[in-house]
């Protein structure tokens, strides 16, 4: 199976220098990164290790998904969505791969399974984990009976076969296209798989997941969800 590896960037100037040496770029049969708009130098970064970067038309992770999946058409069977900014863990790129050849057309890095880390584990209010685990239960019960529960549908460290990626016709906007994948995949059966990762902090940079907006726009792709 050839698998490629696509870099979601907004300016992750901070992280790059770190993130990128340790790719294991020799276990992908392509690697790219898509660019929303970084003002910053990252995008000279990514030349210096002489990995192209697609740019984006408008920014979002919905519309970056969107550009990755129509570059790796034709030239890979699956692709693996990587975030440079220090949550996810490069050491973890090869082990989708067994799960996809293993026939799963969504494979998720999960950062709520035994033995998984998430960055909030140490905080005495880990908010937005509470959140995670709501939002995952109330997929699971609305769409999920009867299938294994996707323990973390929301993180973005995850891969999608093409195929599965062509099934799912998603059309999620920014930080609600991980959610929608995980949602519409248990709507059509697809086969899941996940393992547990260890969630690294943010290297320097800026989040622009803020928890509030966010988690609305969570809910209201539920009610969309449901209206479909
Ligand atoms: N291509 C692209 N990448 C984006 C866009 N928005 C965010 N990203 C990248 O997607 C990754 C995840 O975004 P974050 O803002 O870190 O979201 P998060 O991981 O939930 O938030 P933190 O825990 O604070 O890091 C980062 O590597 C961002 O640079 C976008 O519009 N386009
Ligand atoms: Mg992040």
């Amino acid at each position: 199976m050839r698998i490629g590896l696509a870099i979601l960037n907004r300016n992750e100037e901070a992280a790059l220098p770190s993130v990128l040496p340790r790719l294991p770029r020799e276990s992908v049969d392509l690697c790219f990164a898509v660019d929303g708009g970084s003002t910053d130098g990252s995008r000279a970064i990514f030349a210096t290790h002489g990995i192209e970067v697609l740019p984006e038309a408008s920014a979002g992770r919905g519309e970056a998904f969107r550009i990755a999946f129509d570059h790796a058409r034709g030239k890979v069977d699956a692709l693996v969505l990587f975030s440079a900014d220090g949550n996810e863990e490069p050491t973890d790129i090869p082990r989708f791969r067994p799960a996809l050849e293993a026939g799963a057309g969504l494979v998720i890095a999960s950062r709520m399974l035994p033995g998984s880390v998430n960055e909030e584990d140490g905080s005495r209010l880990p908010i937005r984990k509470w959140a995670n685990l709501a939002f995952g239960e109330a997929a699971h019960r609305r769409w999920g009976a009867g299938q294994p529960k996707i323990s973390d549908p929301i993180n973005g460290f995850r891969a999608l076969t093409v195929a599965a990626w062509d099934r799912l016709q998603l059309d999620g906007r920014g930080y609600t296209i991980e959610y929608q994948s995980s949602i519409r995949a248990y709507k059509l059966g697809l086969p899941v798989a996940e393992f547990p990762t260890v969630e690294g902090q943010r290297i320097g940079g800026e989040s622009g997941a803020r928890s509030i907006p966010t988690g609305l726009r969570f809910l209201r792709l539920l009610l969309s969800e449901e209206r479909r």
